[in-house]
């Protein structure tokens, strides 16, 4: 097997079987229609009836499943519901659970669950690791590539119902006529899986694309430009989801060219989307190379437009201050604005994270976050809670993640790299899951039900972030990575001339006296931007969650952890820990063999290989370069260091990062 058919391996029922059962219809739409062909197909159980009941509204999208031994009832308020209903069916089946018992209802947690493509329109994707774009721009429309239905379907089977098409650093040419017809046979395809199409949109697009004098957001010239083009998406794509914009960030054009700021921008983008019930998701990852924190940026710029965005704006935040990073506290910009919508974007490509090489099960991180208290308005408010509509009421919910996918034969070049895809479906669907149930549920539609294979992968998935977090970044360290395509290790990095900013240094700060960036109120004073009382618990040293503990302090070397251990020592065991990890996922996966197909075998194998000569190489290149600093010997039961320190200096990766 190559992985092509992901979580969906399905086999269809033969006749006698589908003979005996019956998949009844009370309901006229394609997407029921296609509910049924799915059961008809595929579903060896009991009859299903499916049937639309327009009176529960609270369903939202979701869906009633009930019944017992002989016959199964299926109802739903809006058609994809009984989509999303079918492959709840099948997910039970695949996955070998009871289904003589039925008693459930399904509600989805946010209304937009969306995927965020990083896709040029050269087909190249940055910080895609997984082949080119799937999207053929250069033979759409007239050729459909069979792999748009299968992406769709995927998607539909974990509750995904909105993607964007394109790179958020985004060519303004995708608002020409001639895209915008190739973006329609998109989603006419996607449609039939309940699927919305949302494209990024570059803020000079009126100035590049037509030759306006400028795109100043507040002139009428540009606001007529924005509704002119609206109206023509929609012409083409009468549900079209709306745009997602980057702007004054990272060199992108934005309102503050023109001296305007993010709720100008946003809000004349809103209303021209407005008549036809468009969306703007507007990003607040902006941060510019000055003296203040880069963690700080984002709530700075915010909190204070907090109320001025129209009702279908939603701010769309990364879930950590900085970037992506393999751990990092929640960025305190949740719960910080009470008046405006936001959302949550999370990153399922691994840019920071071994790309697809590294097997880094990320439901614990996006848990983490989504669980995460903000203490706004006090105890109990997590992230999830803000941004799923619980506690402040805003027109829609809505939750985005980077996709990791691109044409490889698996998808995600990686194959353990497709659970993220589908551990952030089912969490945007339902983030009381945990990690442990959509990791077995994975395990067992993807490869096989055998208890003897589940456990053991379940354990090594669960393990597989902290390990990745201790060879890389322990104790709070972050961005200590390779300049530009942040795959290896490069603490000693910089650039002559560079933006600060962009270099290691800035964020770990090693001298003779200690590691960490001081975000204390001493320091950058980022703890203040967090309630009370995360603000004291992150300022005072004692408290502080030691996994973040150099995130918010400059912290001596010689100073006592928990464990009774030094600083240094206690470093030293962590990037040691994360080794040792990835060595016992060889000899589990080695154990396997025998259940697993030799393709996937031998490719996961070859991955893990790589994962582990790479870890070698992140704890050795970050150990000698501290250990500079700490004039401290690694201790002596550690496994001692392979490399010198001027050796690994000289690795330069060929990795070009697209922009
Ligand atoms: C960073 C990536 C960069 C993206 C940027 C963003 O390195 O390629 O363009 O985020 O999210 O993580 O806009």
């Amino acid at each position: 097997e190559d992985g092509s058919q992901l979580w969906l391996r399905y086999t269809p029922v033969d006749e006698s079987v589908a003979n005996k059962r019956t998949i009844k219809l009370r309901a006229t739409h394609d997407l029921v229609q296609l509910a049924q062909q799915e059961l008809q197909t595929y579903w060896a159980g009991q009859s299903v009836v499916l049937r639309l009941d327009k009176k529960l509204k609270r369903l939202k999208e979701g869906y009633v499943l009930k019944g017992d031994a002989s016959n199964i009832e299926l109802v739903a308020a809006e058609p994809v519901g009984l989509l999303y209903g079918a492959y709840h069916l099948l997910r039970l089946q695949e996955a070998g659970e009871d289904t003589n018992h039925l008693q459930v209802e399904e509600i989805p947690d946010y209304d937009i669950r969306i995927l965020n493509h990083w896709d040029n329109l050269d087909r190249t994707v940055e910080r895609g690791y997984a082949g080119y774009s799937l999207w053929r721009w250069d033979e759409l429309p007239h050729t459909l590539s069979p792999r748009y239905e299968q992406y769709a379907r995927a998607n539909a089977s974990i509750g995904i119902n909105a993607t964007v098409l394109n790179n958020v650093n985004a060519s303004p040419q995708i608002l020409t006529s001639d895209y915008l017809v190739k973006v329609k046979a998109l989603a006419d395809i996607f449609r039939k899986y309940g699927i919305r199409v949302y494209l990024s949109a570059n803020f000079s697009s009126p100035k590049v694309l037509d030759g306006l004098s400028d795109s100043d957001p507040l002139r009428e010239e540009v606001q007529d430009w924005w509704k002119k083009k609206v109206k023509e998406i929609y012409q083409h794509i009468p549900d079209f989801g709306g745009f997602l914009v980057k702007a004054n960030s990272e060199g992108q054009p934005g309102p503050q060219d023109y001296g305007r700021t993010h709720a100008d921008g946003a809000n004349m983008l809103a209303d021209a989307l407005k008549p036809y019930g468009g969306l703007v998701m507007w990003r607040a990852f902006v941060y510019n190379p000055t003296e203040e924190d880069r963690a700080k940026q984002a709530y700075q710029e915010f909190v204070p437009l907090d109320g001025k965005f129209r009702e279908n704006v939603i701010i769309q935040i990364k879930n950590g201050p900085v970037d992506f990073q393999p751990r990092e506290p929640f960025t305190p910009l949740f719960g910080a604005m009470k008046n405006t919508a936001q959302m949550i974007e999370f990153q399922i490509t691994q840019e920071y994270l071994g790309f697809s090489n590294h097997l880094a099960y990320l439901a614990p991180l996006f848990k983490e976050t989504l669980d995460a208290d903000t203490y706004s308005d006090g105890k109990g408010n997590t992230v999830a809670r803000i941004t799923d509509g619980s506690i402040w009421q805003h027109k829609k919910t809505a939750i985005s993640a980077v996709a990791n996918i691109g044409e490889d034969a698996n998808w995600t070049g990686h194959h353990f790299a497709q659970a993220n895809w589908y551990a952030f479906g089912r969490l945007a669907w339902n983030h009381q899951l945990s990690s442990e149930e959509i990791a077995r549920e994975w395990i067992r539609t993807t490869f096989t039900r055998d208890a003897d294979f589940v456990k053991p992968v379940q354990q090594m998935m669960m393990d597989s972030r902290e390990a990745v977090v201790d060879y890389m970044m322990p104790l709070g360290l972050h961005h200590i990575f390779a300049f530009d395509h942040h795959y290896g290790p490069e603490p000693w990095g910089d650039r002559k001339g560079g933006r600060p900013d962009w270099m290691p240094w800035y964020y770990h700060n090693a001298d003779t006296v200690g590691l960490g960036f001081d975000r204390t109120t001493n320091g950058s004073n980022a703890v203040s931007q967090y309630n009370e009382p995360l603000r004291t618990t992150f300022n005072m040293i004692g408290t502080c969650p030691e996994n973040l503990l150099l995130w918010f302090h400059h912290v001596s070397w010689t100073h006592r952890m928990r464990s009774g251990r030094t600083l240094w020592d206690e470093l030293c065991v962590h990037y040691d820990r994360g080794v040792q990890e990835v060595r016992e996922f060889q000899k589990t996966w080695d154990k396997l063999e025998s259940y697993v197909d030799q393709q996937r075998f031998n490719e996961i194998q070859s991955k893990l290989k790589i994962q582990t000569k790479d870890a070698v190489w992140w704890k050795d290149a970050c150990l000698l370069y501290f250990q500079t600093f700490s004039q401290m010997p690694i201790p002596y039961e550690l496994d001692r260091p392979i490399h010198d320190l001027e050796e690994l200096k000289k690795i330069k990766l060929d990795m070009k990062h697209h922009n």
